[in-house]
């Protein structure tokens, strides 16, 4: 007795497992068919009943009845949801679902920057060189009239690969290159990464610089004014004006640092030109003899002028950031603004 009644609950369990995953109407119908059909295993079920002692029968056959009722029902709720729900083969394409689009990329603001510096300088006849980020302690140090003490060859300010090889740290180097190769007249832009061992929110141990540099006979200081006062109105406008005032590098003599009227409040004083009115945007100079002297030009017929600025610093400024790292988290939706 014990054993019948089991079996009538198995198969009322193993059904409804079937018309669980059942994935069509056809086998909903098939499955119907097996268990409640005129030869099913529930109708033959309570065909055995007969074979039960009588006083068991009237509860086993009211169980296996209410199984026949509950399996019908769901039987006929499992047809009704697989026929209203679409097949694989006949899905539909939704013509008013948004398309799937891709992210268009750009040029990164700096490079976009340097491009600009860059295309500025050219349409005043520099030409555009480059070289290697990795360099001798002669192209980055020694040419350059940088001595062995020099405070800019600390530890602290140079990453050294080894003893005699370090990454530059400004693109001078691409500059003594080109005057080891070419004589005068000479009048190249470097642009290009530089290293320096520094970080915090206006220095990041690798940015970007454009140096210049043009040597000829009669190269003036007046020279020097012409073409960054030219450059700056380019840059900004014509309403940025200029200041020189005298600095130091050991690659120019005379030095200048170059700054330029704020360009958030005009020289009224703020915050990011600290209440001066001024912002220091470039470094220049005359070209040391001593630089000319270590690239064997002619001292007593050449003069040069060279300047050097950050591109980042450039960008800041045109764009109103105030932290440097902005630009390298490469967060797409800071750099999609450019
Ligand atoms: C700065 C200062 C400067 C130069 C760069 C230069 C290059 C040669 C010879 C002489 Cl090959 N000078 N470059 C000169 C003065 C300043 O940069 O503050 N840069 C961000």
């Amino acid at each position: 007795m014990e054993k019948v009644e089991k079996t009538i609950e198995q198969i009322y369990e193993e059904a409804f497992k079937e018309i669980k995953f059942a994935t069509d109407s056809e086998s909903i119908k098939a499955l119907s068919i097996r268990y409640l059909g005129r030869k099913g295993i529930i109708t033959n079920f309570l065909r055995n009943i007969s074979n039960l002692p009588p006083e068991k029968r009237p509860e086993v056959g009211k169980r296996v009845n209410e199984v026949k009722k509950s399996l019908d029902k769901a039987f006929k709720h499992a047809l009704k949801r697989l026929e209203t729900k679409p097949s694989q083969k006949d899905y539909r394409i939704d013509v008013s679902l948004p398309g799937r689009t891709i992210q268009q990329g750009s040029l990164h603001p700096i490079t976009q920057i340097t491009w600009q510096i860059c295309e500025i300088l050219e349409k005043i006849g520099f030409d555009i060189a480059e070289g290697p980020e990795v360099e001798t302690d002669h192209y980055n140090f020694e040419a350059l009239n940088i001595p062995k003490n020099h405070p800019a060859r600390d530890m602290q300010d140079t990453f050294y690969i080894s003893d005699n090889i370090v990454l530059r740290t400004h693109t001078s180097s691409i500059q003594v290159r080109i005057m080891e190769k070419l004589t005068p007249p000479v009048r190249v832009i470097a642009p290009g990464k530089v290293y320096r061992c520094d970080s915090d929110l206006t220095h990041t141990p690798m940015f970007h610089q454009v140096e210049g540099l043009m040597v000829d006979e009669g190269i003036s200081f007046g020279d020097l004014k012409g073409i960054l006062t030219t450059f700056i109105h380019h840059m900004f406008d014509e309403k940025t004006t200029l200041r020189f005032r005298p600095s130091f590098f050991p690659f120019t003599e005379p030095s200048a640092e170059v700054d330029i009227l704020c360009v958030m409040c005009r020289g009224k004083g703020c915050r990011v030109c600290s209440h001066t009115g001024w912002l220091e945007v470039i470094g220049a100079g005359m070209v040391h003899p001593a630089v000319f002297e270590n690239v064997g030009y002619d001292t007593t017929r050449y003069t040069g002028l060279a300047f050097g600025m950050g591109v980042e610093r450039i960008a800041m400024l045109k764009y109103g950031i105030d932290d440097i790292r902005k630009f390298f988290e490469n967060d797409s939706r800071f750099l999609r603004q450019f």
